[in-house]
């Protein structure tokens, strides 16, 4: 079945589907067909926005809630679908489009519940006969920019603080991955989002995105890809000095301490690196290892990338579903070539002889200089690194450019908090994967992986969102 997929701006449906989105794996099924937006279109679409969003604001947060707790619903009951067409468009296996699309809901039901707790501070005044409080006013019109990695998840945890918060949106989802957020969009406007106060445009981030990000009466962007991209809308959306928050790559290590399993640490391991076929910017793509443990990880380590085949994420038992573009698959393997030329031995990755499909892929000897220890893949690809203890361990998981998600595997309690408290690293897992976040716990992350200090998730989300004004009344 082929989506076709338009924008909507001023809750209509308008654009002409031309941009076709094949299924990664099953190559010539057409999955999508969808609009692109140039830079008027863009436009149009912030204009929507700044029109609808005073009335939006001045709608109780609790009413503003309830349609994000409908729209929860609405997208529960069609859960199946999304996951179906989510995988059909992404890659990824049934199992964790089920999961990501569950993950939406939540955040909406957790937002929708946020216009319940909305709340300021009251605060003492040195002045006599005066009330200080302070609310929380929405930025105004704001601009969200998505990556295809988690093409429902991702987009839900920025509108939904956005709109809770009492801003009007303009969402551009990446171009390979139309189709969950159309249904996301559908699920808002049914549940009563007046028209608006959402607009979606696709199309390329070159023109759609760049012109949502130069648009002056855009009050503050979020936008989650890659580095490259970041640095650009950062340089645009500072100069005029509006808000922007960024998540950007990860180079994301797993430390592993003789005292651990070796099993219990390489199922981890691939949970964090092979899950998501390697594609979340959360992804375990370095693993750190004493000496006492690493022959016998890597053995452990290849077990668990042989089960991991890739394969069609919509038959059942497929653990690792294909790489989501030729693009992405080239990188993966230029990678590859870049870790053997530099010396590091791969022992499992080969490349599959048909479609977008990249075997788990283990590297050893690999050095905390090499190119695949410090620059983002996106991939299933591991790279195995040794150190000669904690410390060590730590000094090269702080070695990168990056600072999102770092993991620690130990019975160790003492050296679990001590690589807490050293690693540099938005969010630390100790004996999980590096992947998978709970959506109430902030996050973000440090260096080069975001570049400021708004946290997504959890209520803190609405910070972004939001000014605080104080307001000082005189009462005599
Ligand atoms: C997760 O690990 O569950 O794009 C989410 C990404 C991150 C989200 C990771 N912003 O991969």
């Amino acid at each position: 079945m082929t989506r076709e997929v338009r924008h909507l701006i001023g809750g209509e449906r308008v654009g002409t589907p031309t941009a076709v989105r094949e299924n990664p794996a099953r190559p010539g099924e057409t999955v999508a067909v969808s609009a692109a937006a140039d830079t008027d279109l863009a436009g149009l679409a912030v204009a929507a926005a700044q029109s609808a969003q005073p009335a939006w604001a001045a709608t109780p947060a609790p009413a503003r809630g309830s349609i994000l707790t409908e729209a929860a619903a609405l997208l529960l009951a069609r859960a199946d679908q999304v996951a179906t067409d989510l995988t059909r468009e992404e890659g990824k296996t049934l199992a964790e489009a089920r999961g990501e699309v569950r993950r939406a809901v939540d955040i909406l039901r957790f937002f929708g519940g946020e216009g319940w707790r909305a709340n300021g501070q009251t605060l003492p005044s040195s002045l006599p006969d005066t009330f200080v409080y302070t609310k929380r006013e929405p930025v105004g019109v704001v601009a969200t920019i998505t990556p295809w990695n988690f093409p429902i998840a991702i987009p839900a945890w920025k509108i939904a603080p956005a709109l809770v918060s009492g801003n009007a949106v303009v969402l551009k989802p990446a171009e390979l991955t139309p189709v969950s957020v159309w249904h996301l969009s559908e699920a808002l406007r049914e549940a009563g989002l007046p028209p608006g106060v959402l607009n979606v445009v696709y199309g390329d981030g070159a023109v759609a995105g760049r012109a949502l990000v130069e648009d002056p009466r855009v009050g503050a962007v979020s936008f989650t890809g890659s580095v490259e991209v970041g640095q650009l809308i950062h340089a645009a959306v500072s100069a005029r000095r509006a808000r922007v928050q960024l998540e950007m790559g990860g180079k994301n290590p797993l430390v592993v301490l003789d005292d651990a399993d070796p099993a219990r640490a390489a199922r981890i391991a691939a949970a964090g690196g092979y899950g998501l076929t390697g594609q979340a910017c959360t992804a375990t793509s370095r693993v750190i290892c004493t000496p006492g443990i690493h022959d016998a990880f890597v053995d452990a380590l290849l077990a668990e990338a042989a089960r991991y085949q890739p394969g069609d994420g919509q038959s059942p038992g497929t653990l690792m579903g294909p790489v989501a573009s030729a693009e992405q698959l080239a990188v993966d393997r230029s990678y590859l070539r870049i870790a053997a030329d530099q010396g590091g031995q791969v022992l499992a990755g080969g490349a599959e002889p048909d479609g977008l499909r990249q075997s788990a892929a283990v590297v050893v000897d690999v050095k905390p200089d090499h190119r695949i220890a410090t620059e983002e893949v996106f991939g299933p690809v591991i790279a195995v690194l040794r150190a000669d203890d904690l410390d060590g361990a730590v000094a090269v998981a702080n070695a990168v450019p990056f600072g999102l998600a770092a993991g620690i595997v130990t019975n160790d309690l003492r050296a679990a908090h001590r690589f807490a408290d050293t690693v540099q690293a938005g969010v630390v897992k100790v004996n999980r994967p590096t992947s998978g976040l709970d959506l109430n716990v902030p996050f973000g992350g440090v260096k080069g992986s975001s570049t400021n200090t708004f946290r997504e998730q959890g209520s803190v989300a609405t910070e972004f969102y939001t000014w605080t004004k104080s307001v000082y009344m005189g009462v005599d």
